[in-house]
C-alpha cells in the first residue's frame, strides 16, 4: 500500500491531523494498536481551549461539540478556607469549553468514517522505517501477515508509550523529565456537578478537583500517594475524602453515586527534543507529557497538529519545506510554556510531603497574593485559556 502520510495512533492528535490533511486533499492512513471501542473507553481530558475548539470547527467536526459542550467563563481556586474565582472571560476575553476527550474522539472517528478514510485498528508491532531518507515506510502485523505502507512522511501520534519515540532513541533525542511524588485518583459518576465551574482545591490533606463532563456527569479527583491501589478506594471512601478537601458549601452540594470509572494516574512532566527526525515527527503525548493540573495535555496535542499540518500543507501545495523544518521549534516553544504553567499550577495546588511546613506557607503566600492581584490572576487566566498558536 502507498499513502502520503502514515499516522501512527488514533487518539486526538492522529485524528485531528488526519481530518486536516483530508480537508487539504492529502492522503493519510491511520494505524492503531487497539480498536475503536478500546480507545473510546479511555476517560481522559475534559477541558478544551479555544484553539482546540477552532480546529474542530476548521475540519467541520464541531457541530455536536457546540451543542453539548459547556462554555466556562471562570474557574475557582480554594485554599485556607477561602475561594478565589479567576474571571477567564473578563481577564482574557476568552473562555474554555468543557467537552470530554471521549466525545471529541468519537466525533472525529465518525467524521473520518463518513468520508471513507482508511484506519487500521488492531495493528500489532507497528514500526517506522527509513525516515532518514526520502522513502520512509511503516510495517505492521495483522491477521498473521506483515504489511508495509510506503509514504512521504510518518506522524508519530502514538502517545507516551508508542513506537515512534522508541524508534528515534539514540539518534540525538534529548529528554527532560520530572516525576511527581503522588497521583490523581479520579472518579466519573452520573451525578450533577457540585458547582457550575471547576474548583481546584489546595487543602492540608492534599489537592482535590471538582470537574464535570456535562450537567449530569461529574468528574472528581483527589491527590493520593503513589503507592495507593485503586481497589483499596471504595466509592464511599472517595466521596468522604473529596468532601473533606473542598469548601464546606461545595461539600454539601456534592451529589454522590456509583462510580462508572475509577483510576489512579501518576503525574509527570516530560519533553522530548527535537520533535523532527528526518521524515518522522513526534506529535502530542509521543513528544511531551504534562501533569493534568491546568488541563493542557490534549490542547498541546492539538497545537502540535496545527503546526505540523501547516508544514505538510505547504510542502504539498507550494513544495516548500520551510514549515516542516520549523515544526519542532515552533511546537516546542509553545510546549515549554505549557509545561511551565502545568508544573507551576501543580506546585501551587498539591501537598509535597518533602517540602514540609515551609512549602505550605509559601503556597499560602502565593495564593493570597494571587487572590489580591489582578496581574497575577491575568497571568493564570491567559495560560489557562491557552496561549495563542
Ligand atoms: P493518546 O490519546 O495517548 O493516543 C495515542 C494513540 O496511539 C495508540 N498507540 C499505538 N498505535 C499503534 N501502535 C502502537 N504500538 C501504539 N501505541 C499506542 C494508542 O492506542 C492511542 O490510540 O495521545 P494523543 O493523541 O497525543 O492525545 C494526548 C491526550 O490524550 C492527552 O494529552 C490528554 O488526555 C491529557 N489529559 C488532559 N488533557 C487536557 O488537555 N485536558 C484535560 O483535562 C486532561 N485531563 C489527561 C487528563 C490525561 C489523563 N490521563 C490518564 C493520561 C486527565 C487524565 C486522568
Ligand atoms: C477533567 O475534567 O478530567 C480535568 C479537568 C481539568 C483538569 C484536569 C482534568 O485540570
Amino acid at each position: 500500500m502507498r499513502t502520503q502520510v502514515v499516522i501512527i495512533g488514533s487518539g486526538p492528535s492522529g485524528l485531528i491531523l488526519g481530518e486536516l490533511l483530508h480537508k487539504a486533499g492529502i492522503d493519510a492512513v491511520i494505524l492503531d494498536r487497539v480498536n475503536r471501542d478500546y480507545i473510546l473507553g479511555r476517560i481522559r481530558a475534559g477541558v478544551l481551549e479555544t484553539g482546540t475548539v477552532g480546529l474542530m470547527d476548521e475540519i467541520g467536526c464541531g457541530a455536536r461539540m457546540h451543542r453539548k459542550g459547556l462554555i466556562h467563563e471562570g474557574v475557582e481556586l480554594s485554599f485556607s478556607g477561602r475561594r478565589c474565582r479567576i474571571d477567564l472571560a473578563g481577564l482574557t476575553s476568552s473562555t474554555v469549553m468543557v467537552y470530554g476527550q471521549t466525545e471529541l474522539t468519537r466525533d472525529l472517528m465518525d467524521h473520518r468514517e463518513s468520508h471513507g478514510a482508511t484506519t487500521i485498528y488492531n495493528a500489532a508491532d507497528v514500526t517506522p522505517h527509513d525516515f532518514d531518507g526520502d522513502r520512509p515506510y511503516v510495517t505492521y502485523e495483522k491477521d498473521g501477515t506483515t504489511h508495509r505502507i510506503d509514504c512521504d512522511f510518518i506522524a508519530g501520534c502514538d502517545g507516551y508509550h508508542g513506537p515512534s519515540r522508541a524508534a528515534v532513541e539514540g539518534r540525538g533525542l534529548e529528554t527532560h523529565e520530572m516525576v511527581y511524588p503522588f497521583g490523581w485518583l479520579g472518579v466519573l459518576a452520573d451525578v450533577p456537578p457540585a458547582h457550575e465551574e471547576l474548583i481546584y482545591a489546595n487543602h492540608p490533606r492534599g489537592f482535590a478537583l471538582c470537574s464535570q463532563r456535562s450537567l449530569t456527569r461529574s468528574r472528581y479527583y483527589v491527590q493520593v500517594p503513589l503507592d495507593d491501589r485503586v481497589e483499596a478506594w471504595s466509592d464511599d471512601a472517595f466521596w468522604d475524602e473529596l468532601r473533606r478537601r473542598v469548601p464546606a458549601d461545595i461539600a454539601e452540594a456534592v451529589v454522590t453515586g456509583p462510580s462508572i470509572e475509577k483510576s489512579i494516574a501518576p503525574l509527570r512532566s516530560f519533553v522530548a527534543e527535537p520533535l523532527t527526525f528526518g521524515r518522522l515527527f513526534l506529535v502530542g503525548d509521543a513528544g511531551h507529557i504534562v501533569p493534568p493540573t491546568g488541563a493542557k495535555g490534549l490542547n498541546l496535542a492539538a497545537s502540535d497538529v496545527h503546526y505540523l499540518f501547516e508544514g505538510l500543507r505547504d510542502f504539498y501545495l507550494d513544495t516548500s519545506r520551510a514549515g516542516i523544518d520549523a515544526y519542532s521549534a515552533r511546537a516546542l516553544s509553545r510546549i515549554w510554556k505549557a509545561e511551565r504553567f502545568s508544573w507551576w499550577m501543580t506546585k501551587l495546588m498539591h501537598r509535597f510531603p518533602e517540602d514540609g511546613d515551609f512549602g505550605q506557607k509559601i503556597q499560602e503566600a502565593e495564593l493570597d497574593y494571587l487572590a489580591g492581584s489582578i496581574a497575577a490572576q491575568t497571568a493564570l487566566a491567559e495560560n489557562y485559556v491557552g496561549l495563542p498558536y
